[in-house]
């Protein structure tokens, strides 16, 4: 298969293109190192090291000959994407290259816009792209379980359901009720997606992922596969952050009483997932929504699980609840359906215990690369 992966150099394209190129797949990847500027932007770094792209490519060269291609650009800059996309004519594109944050959205105007634009915009060319020169593509998008908010209280479906209103029945799209400017762009992409395929017939995956966590896959070999891993406030998420923080000493950062509730998935799962729909696309014309997370969670269940896990290999891990800079609900009810990718064999790797050992023992390698940005930590991006 030809896989055409925007977005390549972040911490989920890198860890899919060694996974499709293992596979035997022809992967082109295209990203505009924004990722790397921003987290630059927040006077922070990876935790793990990366390469550079450059050493990426001729390390994967080594690896996998001329399956692997990388070029420079932007989903902004409508004539690169049509370029990409009339020369590589991809059987799968994996939409990866949007703004991944919701504190860093909440900063200010400038960083709500530029969120905005960078992801809607860009997803609205590479619809109109794909339209014009491979309609017959799989778009894969990374959408989040975000999408759907936290506030109604109701069983969360994936994607449709099915309602009964004055007498007449009809399935419609689950109302989507975000609680960031990030995750309303979001749904902004789904609502454009979802009609792209009914006005052109294209095949669409939405991905609803929950919160991943983790610093390897099975297809990372060594130290030069690995991909980026963040901890600051705004680009590292929420397991990722509690296991940087219990390395260094720092207390677990817990928001509120820690009483939010989110889906989870291990990075090796959340690939596993994205192989499994790439392998198993949609009908032409179909749009499909997927919620893809294995394990649900309170953030204090997880708080405490990273400090057992800590204390067990010799951390002194402590938990500390502080007022909650974000606008969210101390507690709610959450239930998600998650039943399409298990009914296409999804089968979590390890669990999730086993995952953070993993983690924290990969993190103690590179202590000092956390604590000498250990004032990111805490920024208090507020909801404002
Ligand atoms: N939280 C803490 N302490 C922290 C960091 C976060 O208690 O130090 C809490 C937050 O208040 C929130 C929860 O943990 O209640 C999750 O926060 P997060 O930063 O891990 O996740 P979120 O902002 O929702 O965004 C992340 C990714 C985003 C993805 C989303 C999936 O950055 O790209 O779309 O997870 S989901 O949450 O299911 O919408």
């Amino acid at each position: 298969m030809r896989v055409l992966i925007p977005g390549i150099d972040g911490y989920i394209g890198w860890s899919l293109a060694l996974n499709q190129l293992s596979k035997g797949n022809q992967v082109c990847g295209f990203d505009n190192f924004s990722r790397r500027k921003n987290v630059e932007e927040m006077d922070s770094h990876s935790g793990i090291p990366i390469i550079s792209m450059n050493e990426r490519i001729i390390r994967l060269t080594k690896d996998y000959g001329d399956k692997i291609r990388f070029v420079e650009g932007d989903l902004l800059d409508a004539g690169f994407t049509d370029t990409i996309i009339k020369d590589f004519q991809p059987d799968v594109v994996v939409h990866l290259a949007e703004q991944p944050s919701a504190p860093y959205s909440m900063i200010d105007q400038k960083h709500n816009v530029y969120t905005q634009q960078n992801n809607v915009i860009g997803n609205l060319n590479l619809l109109h792209t794909i339209q014009r020169h491979s309609p017959n593509a799989h778009l894969i998008k990374l959408g989040t379980m975000g999408e759907y908010g936290y506030d109604p209280g109701l069983e969360i479906p994936e994607g449709f359901y099915e309602i009964e209103f004055r007498g007449k029945k009809a399935k419609v799209p689950y109302p989507r009720l975000a609680g960031s400017w990030y995750h309303w762009t979001k749904v902004h992409d789904s609502n454009n997606i979802m009609f792209a395929c009914k006005l052109w017939g294209l095949k669409s995956t939405d991905i609803m992922q929950g919160i991943v966590y983790g610093t390897k896959t099975d297809d990372m070999k060594d130290e030069q596969h690995n991909t980026r891993f963040d901890f600051d406030e705004a680009f590292g998420t929420v397991i990722n952050r509690f296991c940087a923080q219990a390395v260094i000493g720092h207390p677990l950062t817990v928001h509120g009483i820690g009483g939010q509730t989110r889906g989870f998935l291990a990075l090796n799962d959340s690939i596993q997932c994205i192989s499994l729909l790439i392998e198993n696309p949609p009908n032409d014309g179909e749009y499909r929504v997927v919620n893809q997370f294995d394990q649900q969670f309170s953030i204090m269940e997880l708080a405490k699980m990273v400090q057992s896990v800590g204390n067990k290999i010799g951390l002194n891990v402590e938990i500390q609840n502080k007022e909650n800079p974000r606008k969210e609900a101390e507690e709610h009810y959450y239930k998600a359906d998650h039943e399409i990718l298990r009914n296409l064999g999804f089968q979590r790797i390890r669990e999730i215990e086993d995952e953070i050992e993993i983690m924290l023992k990969h993190l103690i390698k590179y202590k000092n690369r956390i604590e000498d940005k250990k004032h990111v930590i805490v920024k208090d991006i507020k909801w404002k």
